[in-house]
């Protein structure tokens, strides 16, 4: 029956009993004994006598185990060791709990783990003894009075030969692996409810973890991690989830590395657009268990309606998205680049795959917030109001180009005229000589029409980082919608003074463009 049934690679772990034992003196062990090691299906032998009730109990708890905590998955009998995904998953759970990265469990980190699986610390003599015996075994299970990978896996592989296997299973379910040791959609994806209108950001709580596994990874504390180091920031994950298009999103170092700065900035992004994905890369970083939480939702915040914060004019978000929309070639990308601190001639040193985010921290009020900047290209069509949806606009036009500026007046009046959405008209690359506009309003005429602050004139081709006076401007609208459109109106106020004292509208778009420049 062992043989027939159940077919070759079948996972059906089987308990193999032999009754009426009280008909026999002796045992059939020798017999027994090379059947199992031919079956490996065969998880326990079990001679039992119902007649007089012996070992009836533990023929149900045998088959009880077996279901529970299968032998199958995690060893393979014939080779004498841990299965590949076995070993994977608890190499995984090593790199987790050497919470300082230095491939070695102290007695600190051993006593964390041993709290997070089974609600305890070891007694100091277990912890020794534990030790000891991996010592025993083994040439490098120990080292530094630690166990390194190599001791933890052997020590793995030890309960499991000892029919303690149930012990390997607590520690694999407690980092949130199932019976095919995958990771659970319940562990990688707990419930999140983000109700339309909100959204995501880290709290200090998702901060304080993320910068503690930064610092755990900067292993020569240099500030930044080098390739090397972010690659083994990912060991926990199954694949490397950012790519190169990394260094264009966010503010590298000198040397182009990825900074604590930059590292918290591109989370931040992940949680604002995609908190499924970032629960998912928090689970892999084990948040649950070194946090010593619920799940990783307590990483997060929801923030509060946006209609609720536009009604009661205050907000307590940190994070705001600004949509940078303008024809070809305007200069959307430079512009997102030089938010990461980066002149024309910094661009151009690039390397990594192009981006079309980046964000970056500007101080609003003393206030430290996030402001995402997205390039909108310039062939996307906007035909759904989330395609234009944003905490701020900004229209960027070439005023070297003739045609550039019609572009984001079309756009601004299809899209935005009749929206909450504030509005910052950016004249781009003002080292170059200004082009003779098509007929039409002016920039600065249509601007004043429909009371917007006049366009912001920028550059980045300089010579240092260049100029920040307009994320500030930009992310202070989207934190002050409400009080942008007054401050707005102040402005277009004064220009209807001066057009009014008679002078002429030249002398009033002067006036203007002196009033606008101190402002
Ligand atoms: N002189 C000068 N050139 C710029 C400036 N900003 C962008 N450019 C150039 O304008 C061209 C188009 O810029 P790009 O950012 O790719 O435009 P996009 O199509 O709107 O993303 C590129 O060759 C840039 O180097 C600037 O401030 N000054
Ligand atoms: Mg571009």
């Amino acid at each position: 029956m062992v043989n027939g049934g159940l077919g070759k690679g079948s996972r059906i772990p089987i308990i193999l009993v032999g009754n009426k034992s009280d008909l026999q003196a002796g045992s059939s062990m020798d017999v027994i004994l090379p059947i199992m090691n031919q079956f490996s299906e065969i998880e326990t032998c079990v001679e039992c006598s119902a007649k007089n009730l012996k070992n009836i109990s533990e023929l149900f708890y045998y088959a009880q185990k077996a279901v529970l905590h299968p032998t199958a998955p995690l060893y393979d009998p014939e080779e004498k060791q841990l299965r590949p995904a076995c070993a994977r998953a608890l190499t995984r759970i090593f790199n987790i709990s050497d919470q300082d990265n230095n491939q070695i469990l102290s007695d600190d980190e051993l006593n964390y783990f041993q709290k997070s699986c089974f609600g305890n610390p070891l007694a100091p003599q277990a912890l020794e003894d534990v030790k000891m015996v991996v010592w025993k075994n083994t040439t490098d299970g120990v080292q530094d009075n630690g166990l390194t990978l190599n001791g933890f896996l052997f020590l793995n592989t030890l309960f499991i030969q000892r029919g303690r296997h149930e012990t390997t299973w607590t520690i694999l379910r407690r980092f949130g692996y199932d019976d095919e040791l995958e990771l659970t959609d319940d562990y990688l994806y707990p419930p999140f409810r983000l109700p339309p209108g909100c959204s995501t950001e880290l709290n200090h709580l998702g901060y304080q973890f993320l910068q503690r596994l930064f610092e755990k990874h900067d292993k020569d504390q240099d500030g930044a991690l080098s390739l090397t180091e972010l690659q083994n920031f990912f060991s926990v994950f199954p694949c490397v989830p950012w790519g190169s298009e990394l260094y264009n999103t966010v503010c590298t170092t000198d040397k182009g590395l990825l900074s604590l700065h930059g590292f918290l900035c591109q989370w931040t992004l992940i949680a604002y657009l995609d908190v499924r994905h970032c629960l998912e890369c928090l689970g892999y970083l084990g948040y649950p268990i070194l946090s010593e939480q619920d799940s990783q939702t307590q990483a997060l915040t929801v923030t509060r309606e946006k209609r609720i914060d536009l009604e009661k004019g205050q907000t307590q978000r940190n994070v705001f998205l600004c949509k940078v929309l303008g024809a070809k070639g305007a200069g959307k990308s430079a512009f997102l680049q030089a938010f990461l601190g980066r002149s024309l001639a910094a661009q151009s040193e690039n390397r990594g795959e192009p981006s079309l985010y980046t964000i970056n921290t500007v101080q609003v009020n003393g206030q430290e917030k996030y402001l995402i900047l997205y390039e909108v290209s310039a062939d996307t069509k906007l035909t759904k109001p989330s395609d234009t949806a944003c905490d701020v606009a900004c229209l960027i036009y070439d005023p070297s180009d003739p045609k550039s500026f019609n572009y984001c007046a079309s756009i601004y009046k299809q899209h935005y005229m009749d929206s909450q959405i504030p509005c910052i008209f950016v004249a781009s690359k003002t080292d170059l000589p200004e082009a003779s506009q098509q007929p039409g309003l002016s920039p600065m005429e249509f601007c004043y029409k429909h009371c917007l602050p006049p366009p912001f004139l920028f550059s980045c081709h300089s010579q240092g980082p260049p100029g920040t006076a307009i994320y500030t401007k930009l992310a202070t609208a989207a934190t002050f919608p409400h009080l942008n459109a007054m401050e707005l109106g102040a402005a277009s106020f004064w220009l209807r003074v001066a057009l009014g004292a008679a002078v002429t509208a030249l002398v009033g778009f002067t006036l203007y463009r002196v009033l606008a420049q101190n402002k």
